[in-house]
């Protein structure tokens, strides 16, 4: 295995020695193999050894309900409820892991598939649903629950990151700026540029890239010849490839980062290896681009299966806990469905109303124009 890079380590909170150079290998660190068991790491087990069963089982918790949300939506879809839906199974401790080691304070940047960042920053679930169901041109309000809505730009969300990580340096605020992409984005332009930028300014911001393996039916290999956390050390920015099936690495790993990035240290970048168990949407057919023997065998690493081995195995996820979290995820389902269905439907000639500060001709005859062809039909539009 190859060493590439060193970076220092901040916190000694957690038994380290605060800018001690620490080597990173790009190995895929695991703390939680599939099997439910326990793999030492010297250093990433110092940050998850406060972690004790009532942090795991809400780890759990977020975990399955996250799933179930999954699952509603793209139920809903299959109704003809909601336009379009990009499944997040299989990527919930990547996404759950990193998104509950963050303040109120902090702010996150992502693409459409952040469904568990988004109910663990709070979104609330039927504006989870809005722009899927075309009520919304976006879906929330960002400052509410500090989270901007989803970039479907491909990349696009880390030059917003990165601008805003260093206008908290410049406010000398110690909040963090986090931003989710794929393994895709990782070929934008965006995404370098980001890294540069983020390099020269020391920006608090964290580059966390979910390897699902594909970009829509484009493999991970044929534009990374080797991992894409070994990309970012020549931005000069360290990075970090966990299994991102494992809560725990994770974990440990956004600690790392977000410790840096809130005392001063800079950017960091990491590489969660994961992997999207549905399709890339639910227009998609991924049975035409890959073997269902990979699916098979990503299904042996679920994240939530492995958790739950884990827990199960120290007594900590009995009968009550198990009955506990599927009311829980059940409770939630029925918000999204129920939420969705209540969403109003917005009048249609309002989608002219924010496309420009200040309405042009152009845009009003356009109006117009769409005037007239709605009253072609019954009711017709105001
Ligand atoms: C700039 C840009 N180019 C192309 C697309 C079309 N597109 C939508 S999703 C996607 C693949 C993204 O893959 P990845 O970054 O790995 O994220 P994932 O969908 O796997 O989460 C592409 C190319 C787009 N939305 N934006």
């Amino acid at each position: 295995m190859e060493t590439h890079t060193q970076f220092p380590q901040d916190s000694d909170e957690r038994g380290g020695d605060a800018r001690e150079p620490v080597p990173v290998d790009h190995g895929c660190v695991q703390l939680l193999d599939p099997d439910g068991v326990r793999q030492e790491d010297a250093l990433y087990d110092l940050f998850v050894a406060d972690l004790g069963h009532a942090e795991l089982l809400a780890l759990y918790e977020d975990m399955v309900v996250t799933r179930r949300i999954d699952t509603e939506a793209t139920a809903l879809q299959r109704q003809g409820e909601i336009g379009l839906w990009p499944p997040s199974l299989g990527q919930e401790a990547a996404q759950v892991g990193s998104a509950r080691v963050l303040r109120r304070g902090d702010f996150v940047f992502t693409s459409y598939r952040e469904q568990a960042v988004a109910y663990c920053r709070g979104v609330e679930l039927d504006q989870l649903m809005a722009m899927w169901r075309g009520t919304a041109l976006s879906g929330w309000d960002p400052f509410a629950v500090g989270m901007a809505t989803p970039a479907v730009i491909i990349g696009a969300q880390t030059l917003h990151a990165t601008g805003y990580a260093m206008g908290c340096q410049r406010d000398g605020s110690d909040a963090v700026a986090v931003a989710y992409f794929g393994d895709g984005a990782t070929s934008q332009g965006d995404v370098n540029e980001a890294l540069v930028l983020a390099a020269s300014f020391q920006a608090p911001v964290v580059f966390f890239c979910q390897n699902n393996q594909y970009a829509i039916s484009e493999p991970v290999g044929l534009q990374a010849q080797r991992p894409i956390a070994d990309r970012a050390p020549g931005f000069g920015v360290p990075s970090m490839r966990v299994d991102g099936n494992d809560v725990l690495a994770v974990t440990a790993a956004m600690r790392i980062a977000v410790d840096r990035a809130r005392s001063g240290g800079g950017p960091t970048f990491i590489e969660a290896v994961t992997y999207r168990m549905g399709p890339h949407t639910t227009s998609d057919d991924p049975t035409r681009y890959r073997d269902e023997s990979e699916v098979v065998s990503w299904r042996a690493k679920d994240p939530i299966a492995r958790l739950e081995r884990l827990l199960e195995s120290e007594g900590a996820l009995d009968e009550t806990a198990r009955a506990h979290v599927a009311s829980v995820a059940d409770a939630a389902a029925a918000r999204v469905r129920a939420g969705c269905l209540a969403l109003p439907a917005p009048d249609p000639l309002s989608l002219f109303d924010e496309v420009y500060a200040t309405a042009h001709p152009g845009l009003e005859r356009q109006r117009e124009e769409y005037r007239s062809y709605l009253a072609m039909f019954d009711g017709g539009a105001r």
